[in-house]
Formats: C-alpha cells, structure tokens, sequence
C-alpha cells in the first residue's frame, strides 16, 4: 500500500466569459419576441407569457456573475442560444481533449514533471463528447504517455470520484502517477431559453497530477476519502445514445440539463454536511481541525448552509472560498477548481478537505494534509 498525493493542479478556461447583464439583456429580448409571437393565444389563455429573468435574482439566488463559455457569440445570439462548435475531422483533436490537455500540461509544469513520468490518464466529466476512443486515451496520446487512460462520469461529483480513483491507483501500486483531468464542457447541455436554470453553468477544464508520496516532498497528502449516492430523479439529462432510436423521438428540450432545484438544496446539504461530519468523526478528527472547505460551487446558498453545519459557527471566506461569481457552477470540476484557485497559506501538517456533491445524489470528500510548505 503506497501513500498518494495531489502534486499539483492546472486549469484551462475559455478566453471568453458572459456576464449576468449580457445573460438576461439576450433572454428577455428573446421572451419579448417569443410573447409578441404568441400574443393571440396568450390573450386566448392557452399560452402562459413567459416571464424575464434578471440579474439581481441570479447574484441573490446563486452567488453567479458571469461564466466561462466556448462560445459567446453563440449563446447570446437570440435565434440561436447555444454555443456554436465547429465539426471537428476525426483526425483533429476533440473539443473536450483539447481543453483537458492545457490544464493537464499545466499540471505538469507546476510539478516539473514530464509526460514520460506519468503511468495513466483518468478523463472524469459529467458528459463525454464522444462515447470513444475515450477522451482520456485522446489525451494520453497528445501527451506521449505510456500506461493506460480511461473516462469515468458521476456528473458534478466527476472530479472527487476520478480523483478517488486515481489515489485507488497510486495505493494499489497499479500506477505511481496519473493525470486526472476534468474538462467540464457543460454550455452545450444548458437550455438557455429555460428561465429556470440559463445562468447556472459554465465552461472549465482543471487537472490533478496525483503521485506516491515518496517521489516528490511537496504536495497534499490524501488522508480519507468517501464517496456515497443515493439515486434521484432531481437532476436529470435524458441524453443519451438511445435517443436517435427512440419512439416517440425526443425533442431538443429533452436532451437539457433539468432539475427541481429547492429540492435539491433541501435534500443534498444535509446529506452532505452529514457526510462531512461523520467522516472527520470517523478519523479522529473536528471541523476545528480543518483549515479550509473546498466545496462543489452550485450555489452560494448551499455552500453557506454546508459550511455553517460542519463548522458549526459563522466563517471567514478564507475557509470556505467561493469561485462561483467568476465560474458558475462548473458540475464536476467546482471543487477542484475552488482547490487550485485557493490552496495557498497552509503550513505542512494543516488539513483540508475537498467535497463535490450533485446529481445521483453524490458526495464525494477527500481530507487533504499539506506536506512541504
Ligand atoms: N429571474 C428572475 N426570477 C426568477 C428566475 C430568473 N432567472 N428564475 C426563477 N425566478 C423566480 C421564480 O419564478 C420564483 O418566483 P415566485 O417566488 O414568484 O414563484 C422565485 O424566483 C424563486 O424561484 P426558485 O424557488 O426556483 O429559486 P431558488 O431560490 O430555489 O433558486 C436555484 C434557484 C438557484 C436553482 C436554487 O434552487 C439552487 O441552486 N438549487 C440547488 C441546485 C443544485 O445545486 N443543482 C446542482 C445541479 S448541478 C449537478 O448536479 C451536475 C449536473 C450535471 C451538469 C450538466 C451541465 C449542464
């Protein structure tokens, strides 16, 4: 049994990002349009007007100011609300693959370490591009790495889960370094004409090296990982390779992200929090012990609640830090990204501890010590 550690980190963010304002001016000129289409059955009463959104509600709601797309222009085109991707040749490299490889070389250059160095490529996401080759062979590939690569998905608890494998690997002896990389492309799977949620994502890529302890002196040593689901239908994405074959065949709308989103802030913080408690009980350990909550960013809210019942008190901004006003909720990548953006100021020895949760339900928390400081 080998002791793993997170190494280093990197991140990949598209050059452009939307804010709030931008957001709302393009969807309530698109429900103006929309309303002045359907006057006659609106008036009738067999059309309900659609309402605008703003941005007062989403900074109050969810702590979001703006996010990170692949394409801009595409999202706030009112006759197309959606990013724009350019049919790539199969011989080009994916979208997905292209954004994991930055944060992946970036992870590497903050560690010194070369590709030849590493053993395997786990590519863990809410939604893969391509059912294969997988996106992590891809990246291996572009990378020149021997050894294996593989995807992996458990929606926005993808970076905690593929992280939990990748320690599985290192402990196990199949691998002694592996690149994880997590390149949530998630505009496409958002209705932007949903009022509902057409604020709620945003596009990243972030990458972990992990390693045995001993090859390195600095990095975060993993001290205890959970991971736990209970199934529900609060999420949903329906999809999926079925659909071209379904009957009745679904329609655009279907293939969205949706969610009942008060019920998922009700059910999920006290599982987590819960999770939380008992996993630092179960090491011996208290929330005074930790330095810093590195949460999944869905919602400001929900991050205050779950921090305020593991601390058990209020708390600084410099213990539960938030990247959602810049990033939106980023699925599967959020804590990781909360990580490499704030994992400065620890002293060897002082604990932290990384937690995803989201659709299934999932939670995924692993406690981290600092080595080097
Ligand atoms: N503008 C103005 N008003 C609005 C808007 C809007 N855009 N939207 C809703 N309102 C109104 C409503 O109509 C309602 O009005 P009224 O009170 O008159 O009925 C009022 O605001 C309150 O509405 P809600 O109750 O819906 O608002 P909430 O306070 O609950 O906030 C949130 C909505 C922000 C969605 C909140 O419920 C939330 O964040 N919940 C948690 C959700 C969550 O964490 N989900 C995780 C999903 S991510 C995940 O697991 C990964 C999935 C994979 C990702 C795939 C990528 C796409």
């Amino acid at each position: 049994m080998h002791n793993a550690v997170i190494r280093s980190s990197g991140l990949w963010t598209p050059p452009e990002s939307v804010s709030n304002d931008e957001l709302v001016a393009c969807y309530n000129a698109w429900v103006e349009q929309w309303n002045a289409r359907n006057a006659d059955a609106i008036a009738a009463g067999t059309l309900q007007a659609k309402e605008p959104s703003s941005s007062g509600f989403i900074e109050k709601a969810s702590g979001i100011q703006s996010r990170y797309t692949i394409d801009k222009a595409g999202v706030l085109d009112i006759d197309r609300m959606r990013p724009g991707v350019r049919r790539r040749g199969d011989n080009e490299i994916s979208v997905m693959a292209e954004a994991g490889l930055v944060a992946a070389k970036a992870a590497l250059e903050a560690a010194g370490r070369d590709p030849s160095e590493v053993d395997g490529v786990i590519c863990s996401a809410t939604t893969m591009q391509r059912t294969y080759p997988c996106i992590a062979i891809e990246i291996q590939n572009a990378l020149g790495i021997k050894g294996f690569g593989y995807d992996m998905s458990v929606a926005c608890s993808s970076g905690t889960f593929g992280l939990i494998n990748a320690v599985n690997a290192i402990q196990t002896g199949q691998a002694r370094s592996v690149l994880l990389v997590t390149p949530e492309i998630t505009t496409p799977q958002l209705n932007f004409r949903d009022r509902d949620s057409h604020f709620i994502f945003g596009d990243v890529a972030v990458a972990l090296l992990v390693e045995r302890e001993e090859d390195g002196l600095d990095g975060w040593s993993v001290r205890n990982m959970q991971m736990k689901t209970v199934y529900s239908n609060n999420i949903r994405s329906n999809f999926g390779f079925l659909n071209a074959c379904e009957t009745p065949e679904p329609g655009f709308e279907d293939r969205y992200f949706v969610q009942e989103g008060r019920r998922v802030f009700k059910e999920v913080c006290p599982m987590v929090a819960d999770l939380i408690l008992k996993q630092l009980a179960a090491n011996n350990l208290a929330s005074t012990d930790m330095k810093r909550l590195w949460l999944h960013q869905a919602n400001i809210n929900m991050n205050m609640m779950i921090a305020r019942k593991v601390f058990d008190r209020e708390f600084s901004e410099d213990e539960a830090p938030v990247i959602l006003n810049e990033f939106a909720n980023t699925a599967g990548a959020g804590s990781l990204v909360a990580f490499h953006r704030h994992s400065d100021g620890f002293a060897a020895g002082e604990k932290g501890l990384m937690c995803s949760f989201g659709a299934g339900y999932s939670v995924g928390s692993v406690i981290l010590e600092k080595r080097a400081a």
